[in-house]
């Protein structure tokens, strides 16, 4: 059963079950809607970095902080293609192009992005973008260009957002997802935690995303990467029993989603990635950096594959097979 009204007393209760307990429940859920054993491989590329107008608390690109980043506009079009044709070479099945922009604008820029999303496309690949706030027009000419996924991230609760963002708004934020979704775009929106918010923060976000129209079909759980120069700087780095908490409430509220194990994998062992694999993460991030800062390098991610018997699972696989559909942008439908 696909629910898109889960209360948030429900969301609670899950949560917050002996994280064992949560794990099992959400490992069994995992087994009958996903191809367990199979991880997606994706590739971020940072297509234009830093400079970015918003104060995002956590973000090494708002040109606010000092954070050494190395700005640059926006990739040369042969650059990106190559970038996207190595990632397909080294098995990467999505390729996000991302850009530190606080909104797209009808500009040039914008062309030359929409030239990218269809060459990208050309090659076989997910296309993923994010690219800040955009409006039903601009949605619509992603499409057009063959754009697979938008990524937009909530990125907390509505209660925790000021302390975090001021330059935007919780309300700004969906109304995004809703151009996206009204598009027919496969919307990828998911968090961070380690900002310094609270369970119940977690859990207002997590009941947000699963209460949306119809949930996303990609769900990005971010660890703070804590970057100097940022305010968040020195937060502590999150614990493995935080990520299980999120990736396995995930996984039980949003049964038919990707969940996917994003930012924060480079201080993490494999044991503890794999007990986030059992959770029910069926996606990583690939290659030596995420989108500015580091991740764990393609030999190890393959040892890893290797070592757990993980299969990279294919491109174009939102739905499992198998799986009834389950009408995705309607609600609630049986499974
Ligand atoms: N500018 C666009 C936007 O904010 O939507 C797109 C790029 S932005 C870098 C994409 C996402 O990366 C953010 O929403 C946030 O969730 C994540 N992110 C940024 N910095 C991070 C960090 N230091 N640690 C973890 N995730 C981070
Ligand atoms: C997402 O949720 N995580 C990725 C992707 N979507 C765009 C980005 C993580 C960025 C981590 C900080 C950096 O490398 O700059
Ligand atoms: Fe800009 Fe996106 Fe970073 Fe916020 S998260 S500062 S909008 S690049």
């Amino acid at each position: 059963m696909l629910r898109t009204d889960w209360t948030l007393a429900e969301v609670t209760a899950i949560y917050h079950q002996p994280v064992l307990e949560l794990v099992s429940q959400a490992a069994a859920i995992h087994a009958v809607t996903q191809a367990t054993g199979e991880v997606q491989v994706c590739t971020l590329l940072s297509v234009k970095t830093g400079g970015c107008p918003e104060d995002c608390a956590y973000c090494p690109q708002a040109a606010r902080y000092h954070t050494g980043v190395q700005a640059h506009k926006l990739l040369p079009d042969a650059e990106v293609l190559a970038s996207a044709q190595r990632a397909r070479d080294a098995g990467s099945t999505r390729f996000c192009m991302g850009a530190a922009w606080r909104e797209i604008r009808d500009n040039k820029d914008f062309d030359r992005v929409l030239g990218m999303v269809e060459q990208v496309n050309g090659l076989g690949l997910e296309v993923c973008c994010t690219l800040g706030m955009l409006n039903e027009y601009q949605a619509e000419r992603l499409k057009a260009a063959g754009l697979y996924a938008y990524n937009h991230n909530l990125d907390t609760s509505r209660e925790k957002y000021d302390d975090i963002i001021t330059t935007r708004t919780y309300d700004d934020r969906l109304n995004t997802l809703e151009h996206v979704r009204k598009a027919g775009i496969s919307v990828c929106s998911g968090g961070i935690i380690g900002l310094g918010e609270t369970d119940e923060d977690r859990i207002a976000m997590l009941h947000t995303l699963a209460t949306l129209e119809a949930h996303p079909e990609s769900v990005p759980v971010n660890a703070l990467v804590p970057v100097e120069g940022t305010p968040l700087a020195e937060q502590p780095r999150v614990s493995v029993w935080e990520m299980l908490r999120m990736i396995a409430t995930a996984r039980i509220l949003m049964p038919n989603t990707m969940v996917r194990l994003s930012a924060g994998r480079q201080e993490m062992p494999v044991t503890e990635q794999a007990l986030c694999f059992l959770a029910g993460a069926n996606s990583i991030f690939s290659g030596e950096k995420l989108l500015t800062t580091p991740n764990p390098d393609f030999d190890a991610d393959q040892q890893m594959f290797a070592l757990l018997g993980l299969k990279p699972r294919k491109s174009f696989k939102d739905v499992p097979e198998g799986a009834v559909l389950m009408g995705r942008g309607k609600a609630p439908v049986e499974a």
